[in-house]
């Protein structure tokens, strides 16, 4: 089925945790944005991509039916609609981890218990939202438990007597401390991810998603990124590169005048401090300068 759209939509959590920063990765690949009055759309004004506002369960829904194009969801959603979508239904396909919304889908047991590993959970009750990803996990596990199917509150089925142990998301660990509960095992790492709708796209649609990709990614990658220069003599190149954070190999020019001296462009990641630079500088470096970087494309 080709989509009947010109314009590619992209569905993104309306409110909540992920909402955010989604607007936020889309804004710094260039999109920008008008709302409309019930601020349920918001239409592209640079380019031919318009983003939709809902309930992040509602998004891997929304791609497998071909209302949206894209969109950007918890892995974890993403996946526990996969296992529990009907057999033959094409699943949304996850296109691009963004590196945000970090968590991880945990068995977690009650602090000073008689579980100690996950083997012991082997015919009793574990409470969770997440059944197709807990079900899926038991089996490559060979663990038989009752799975206790909640909507929210799953820390507090233990105490309530509902479940023996809980499968949930978990990211600082506050709400199962809260709750005199410890992680046993971590059945899935989570983070946002941009999902592609299952649906095959005509050309143009198709040019606009790498496009938007390309972007996402150059985004992801100028996060921190800074450009160091510097001149130093030839001999020190190779000192010099050891102690840089490079992410790739170093452009290295040579200086008109100067047959033993060069100039050095490195792309660094993460900091790139006083301490660096005196420690360049110890090597023969001079001329230093980090410039932060505002764009990239690979
Ligand atoms: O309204 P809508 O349905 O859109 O939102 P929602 O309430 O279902 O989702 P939301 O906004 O809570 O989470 C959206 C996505 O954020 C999730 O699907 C995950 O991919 C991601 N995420 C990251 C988390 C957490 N961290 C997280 N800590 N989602 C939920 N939690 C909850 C968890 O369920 C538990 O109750 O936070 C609690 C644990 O947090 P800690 O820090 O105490 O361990
Ligand atoms: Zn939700």
């Amino acid at each position: 089925m080709t989509i009947a759209r010109d314009r590619l939509r992209v569905a993104v959590q309306k409110s909540g945790r992920l909402a955010e920063t989604s607007l936020s990765l889309l804004r710094r690949a260039g999109l920008s944005f008008r709302a409309s009055r019930d601020r349920l759309f918001l239409y592209g004004e640079n380019l031919p991509i318009d983003v939709l506002l809902v309930r992040d369960d509602d998004i891997p829904g929304l791609l497998m039916e071909g209302s949206c194009e894209l969109g950007i969801v918890g892995r974890n959603v993403l996946a526990e609609q996969r296992l529990t979508a009907l057999p033959g239904t094409d699943a949304p396909a996850e296109r691009l981890a963004l590196g945000f919304g970090g968590c991880r889908l945990s068995l977690a047991v009650t602090d000073g218990g008689p579980i100690t590993v996950p083997a012991q959970l082997d015919g009793l009750r574990i409470a969770t939202s997440y059944p197709g990803l807990l079900a899926d996990w038991l089996a490559v596990n060979g663990i038989r438990a009752e799975i206790v199917v909640l909507s929210g509150s799953v820390e507090i089925a233990p105490r309530l007597g509902k479940a023996d142990a809980i499968c949930d998301l978990v990211s600082s660990g506050a709400t199962l401390a809260a709750n005199q509960l410890h992680e046993l095992v971590a059945i899935l790492h989570s983070e946002a991810v941009l999902a592609a709708s299952p649906h095959p796209l005509g050309s143009a649609k198709a040019e606009q998603v790498e496009r938007l990709c390309a972007r996402i990614e150059g985004a992801q990658s100028s996060d921190g990124a800074r450009l160091l220069m510097l001149q130093a003599p030839r001999t020190a190149l190779a000192a010099i590169t050891r102690l840089l954070p490079v992410r790739e190999s170093p452009s290295v020019l040579s200086l008109d005048g100067l047959p033993d001296d060069i100039a050095v462009q490195a792309l660094c990641s993460g900091a790139l401090d006083w301490q660096h630079l005196e420690d360049l500088k110890r090597l023969g470096a001079r001329g230093l300068m980090v410039l932060n970087v505002e764009r990239m494309l690979a």
